[in-house]
């Protein structure tokens, strides 16, 4: 294509209110990012000072996790101060300046967006509790002890759900004489949004950010804010304790008039944004609905169904390894469901996940090559990539080896809630070792020194060791590297308006653990193979020659260049390969 080629498409994509289909998005864990005066925290001026590497890989949107005033019970997910900087951070002018210089890159901004809850010591929520006829009593949740229980008494709560960071939902304020509810840590207050001021006291804070220069939001546990009314018990659990009252709280009945009228009054009439709704427990008729652009609600959404499969009969933290196959038929699954409507959010890895390369790769005898070939499927599927901050140099997961070395208020829960249950604490360990999301927040490895170049102090999480061999300057410009395939990948979308528009078929090739399959969009056409175990797989791939006259266009193994002599071998393990090839004519 020549260049004057190029430069219209790039114009004609930057015009389209769906830009984002052709968009990657890097997500910063400022904490663990960055830190640029040695007190052991990321900042955000080390975000800045990194913005060359953003630029390097090629993303197109950064969205960097909470920044936000917080006293960091759930390290920035409780907010105090809305529109302010917390100083472990910076300030609202370093922040100015990283947007300016992330803009002059033609890299987008987009901020978290905390508002299921504030922290409870944000002072809507101090006037809240300051009396049961505050003004502001009725912008959280706050409610009596069960009738006939003594209150503050264990099984007085008003009901009985679990909190996603162990024990209950509700916790007793002495002063007021009420409960008020928290879906997370005690200091996570659930806001009231059935009440019409604390949503136009977000819409506004929301437009306030817009304003200045902002790119969009992620929007955190968004189908969160609509609870059923009236609050009630969730069906026991067999084995009792906490109940799972998330049918209750999860995709309530108010959810998409709220993200309706949020559009009304916060994007409509504004362009070349970007939004995401991050909404555990979703199911595929929710996510058409939220993502359809009719409706206006939000652009996509972060599905859990993949994150969840090696989730044990007894939770996150008893995991179990999902049949090779597993990822895959997830995957298509929902690739199949918003084919027609909507979009869908592509991601492996965040700040609450385990790495992928540890829990779904294979990061001792196949590090690289499993690191590149989920990669592989998850940039060229149809929908929008994140790479999480670490992902793109193969990052794994860390050997904490002792409850001191976590900092996660849900593993420190987890493990306190556990050991008064009696579990024994090297069985608490070892689940926490491979699920806690401390797992994904040591500081990345910019440089294989014991410090990984994050900071000149001491880290606030420990390092992980292997920044010796696992770093990005071991990488950058090494062909073949982790870091050099990302790039190649994120380069295809930009390069290809197969990867950002086309359609997805899986292809039968026989063998579940091998994900195959083709993109196709104006008689352009992509193949992707890519073997999702670490053994030897044969592929039956009907018509093979049919591709032999496409182009081999990014392999993470050597192999043949022509799709028949690819697939007459079994595919090594963790061997992924991308063809392309356009009509005749
Ligand atoms: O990681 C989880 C627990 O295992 C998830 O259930 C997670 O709590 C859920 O995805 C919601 O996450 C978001 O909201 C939380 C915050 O702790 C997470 O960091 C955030 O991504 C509360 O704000």
């Amino acid at each position: 294509m020549s260049m004057d080629a190029v430069s219209d498409r790039e114009s004609a994509w930057a015009q389209r209110p769906d830009w984002w289909k052709r968009a990657v998005v890097y997500q910063v864990y400022p904490r663990s990012f960055q830190d640029s005066d040695g007190d052991g925290v990321g900042d955000l001026r080390g975000v800045l000072s990194r913005l060359d590497h953003l630029a390097y890989l090629g993303v197109d949107v950064v969205w960097l996790s909470p920044i936000y005033r917080s006293p960091h019970a759930d390290n920035g997910y409780d907010i105090s101060d809305y529109r302010d900087i917390d100083p472990l951070f910076g300030t609202l002018d370093d922040l100015d300046a990283l947007v300016d210089a992330a803009h002059a890159r033609g890299i987008r901004i987009v901020m978290d967006l905390v508002v299921n809850h504030t922290s409870d010591e944000h002072t809507w929520f101090a006037e809240s509790r300051s009396g049961r006829d505050s003004p502001r009593r009725d912008w959280y949740w706050w409610s009596p002890a069960r009738p006939g229980h003594e209150p503050g008494t264990p099984g007085a709560e008003p009901t009985n759900w679990e909190s996603f960071f162990s024990g209950p939902v509700w916790q007793w304020d002495e002063a007021s004489g009420e409960y008020y509810l928290h879906l997370f840590d005690r200091k996570q207050p659930d806001l009231n949004w059935e009440n019409p001021e604390v949503r136009h006291a977000v819409y506004d804070m929301m437009r306030w950010w817009l304003d200045r220069g902002i790119d969009g939001f992620r929007m955190d546990v968004i189908n969160l804010i609509s609870k059923r009314l009236p609050l009630s018990d969730a069906p026991e659990r067999p084995e009792g304790g906490w109940a799972d009252g998330s049918p209750l709280y999860m995709n309530g009945p108010r959810l998409h008039e709220f993200l309706q009228e949020m559009h009304r009054e916060v994007f409509a009439g504004r362009s070349g944004l970007l939004t995401v709704g991050e909404t555990p427990g979703v199911t595929v008729e929710e996510a058409r609905l939220l993502t359809d652009p009719a409706r206006a609600e939000v652009d996509m959404v972060f599905q859990f169904d993949h994150v969840g499969l090696d989730h044990g009969p007894e939770g996150k933290f008893a995991p179990q390894r999902p049949e090779p196959g597993a990822l895959a038929a997830s995957f298509t699954q929902w690739q199949d469901a918003l084919a027609d409507v909507g979009w869908n959010s592509l991601y492996l890895a965040n700040h609450d996940q385990a790495r992928p390369v540890s829990r779904f790769g294979d990061d001792e005898r196949h590090w690289r090559e499993s690191a590149t070939a989920l990669a592989t499927i998850l940039h060229l599927q149809r929908g929008t990539p994140y790479v999480y901050q670490g992902e793109e140099i193969g990052m794994t997961n860390a050997p904490f080896a002792d409850i001191d070395a976590f900092r996660d208020v849900e593993s420190l829960n987890h493990y306190a809630e556990a050991m008064a249950r009696g579990s024994a604490p090297a069985d608490v360990l070892l689940g926490l070792a491979s699920m806690s999301r401390d797992n994904a927040r040591t500081p990345v490895q910019w440089e294989s020194t014991p410090t990984a170049g994050f900071t000149t102090g001491e880290p606030w999480l420990a390092v992980n060791p292997n920044a010796a061999r696992i770093s990005v300057a071991a990488q950058r410009g090494v062909p073949g590297s982790v870091l050099e395939h990302y790039r190649a990948l994120i380069a295809l979308r930009h390069d290809l308006d197969v990867v950002a528009e086309g359609t997805f078929t899986r292809l039968d090739v026989g063998d579940p653990a091998v994900f195959a399959f083709v993109r196709a969009f104006e008689g352009e056409e992509l193949l992707v193979l890519a073997n999702l175990s670490s053994d030897p797989r044969s592929v039956a791939l009907a018509g093979a020659d049919e591709w032999d006259a496409a182009v081999a266009v990014l392999s993470n193994v050597d192999s043949p260049a022509r799709v028949s002599e690819a697939v007459a071998a079994p595919l090594a393990p963790w061997a992924a390969a991308v063809w392309h090839r356009r009509a005749e004519g």
